[in-house]
């Protein structure tokens, strides 16, 4: 008896030796690809933004555990109860049906690790609501059935990105590649700014963590700051019509140079806002000066007025005259 329970526990152990080593190697079954699902592989993408870090971590190092612990637990209970209770092994049952102090523990202790979870999720949760200071923004709204994007503080206008077609995007970027791109810098805190003009979709980037729904007369926001250059691949995560599945959401970040590049070549100015702002900024702290603008500007609309009222001259010098002649 003692060398069977030995045995089995040899086993049982080899068992959960086998699976740890499998689950602890998962990683290398396929190797990630940034910003892009990956053939094979299985957990998250990788991240590539401090929000993603931080959902990893809820994920891997608070719920994973706790979920594999009570999963191994109530497997235990079950296996115990279904060996050691049955009708053989267990012929005669007790008769008892309360137990107080069970029950309190088995109330308690999930309410624990509920609060448990929820300290780590409202930090979260804190964390994507609280932007911090915005180097970039970019409004993003959903159409039926693709994005427009539209950098105000730049000069870029809205424009629409689509779908690349089968037939020219690569075979694992097929809806998920599209032909305009939304381009931000690397290392910058980009907010997006997301509504929707028809019905309600969603801003999904797995590898930036972001998750927003685009809900047609609201604006919601979330923010991003990519840690490496690269081309970086979302959907639309509202089931929004017939072409949901087509309206995928690329994002390619670029250097600072290759940005400017880019704003210039869509007609925007890197410069706009600052140039705008110190507009402003001198028109209020010297009203005098534009009092002065205006003076002059209508001192040179009068300036024609003694040319065109020259000829009168004469006759208004000859008027002080004429009581003289009387
Ligand atoms: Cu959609």
């Amino acid at each position: 008896m003692g060398m069977g329970t030995r045995a089995m526990a040899r086993i049982g152990g080899g068992i959960a030796a086998t699976a740890l080593a499998a689950f602890v190697a998962a990683p290398a079954w396929a190797q990630d690809v940034l910003g892009q699902p990956t053939p094979g592989a299985i957990d998250l993408q990788p991240a590539a933004s401090p929000l993603k870090h931080e959902a990893i971590f809820f994920h891997d190092v608070v719920l994973m555990p706790i979920i594999t612990v009570i999963t191994l637990l109530v497997l235990g209970l079950l296996i115990w109860i279904a060996i050691r209770y049955n009708k053989k092994a267990n012929p005669v049952p007790a008769k008892w049906s309360h137990n107080t102090v069970i029950e309190v523990i088995w109330t308690v202790v999930p309410v624990l690790i509920l609060v448990g979870i929820s300290l780590f999720s409202f930090r979260l949760l804190f964390a994507y609501h609280d932007t911090p200071e915005v180097d970039l923004t970019v409004k993003v709204t959903g159409n039926q059935w693709n994005w427009a994007y539209e950098y105000p503080d730049q000069g870029v206008a809205e424009y629409i990105s689509n779908m690349t077609p089968e037939d020219k995007a690569p075979a694992h970027l097929y809806r998920l590649a599209a032909d305009e791109p939304m381009v931000v810098p690397v290392g910058k805190t980009v907010e997006l700014l997301i509504t929707a003009s028809d019905v309600i979709h969603a801003v999904a980037l797995p590898a930036f963590g972001l998750k927003t729904d685009a809900v047609p007369g609201r604006i919601n926001h979330t923010w991003f700051k990519a840690e490496k250059t690269g081309i970086y691949y979302g959907q639309c995560s509202e089931l929004c019509g017939v072409d949901h599945a087509f309206m995928p959401i690329q994002i390619n970040v670029v250097t600072e140079a290759e940005f400017a590049a880019w704003v210039a070549s869509k007609g925007g100015s890197m410069t706009k806002k600052a140039d705008e702002a110190a507009a402003a900024a001198a028109a209020a702290a010297a009203p005098a000066a534009v009092v002065d603008e205006a003076a002059a500007s209508a001192a040179a609309a009068a300036a024609p007025a003694p040319t065109a009222a020259a000829p009168a001259a004469p006759a208004a010098a000859a008027a002080p005259v004429a009581p003289a002649a009387q």
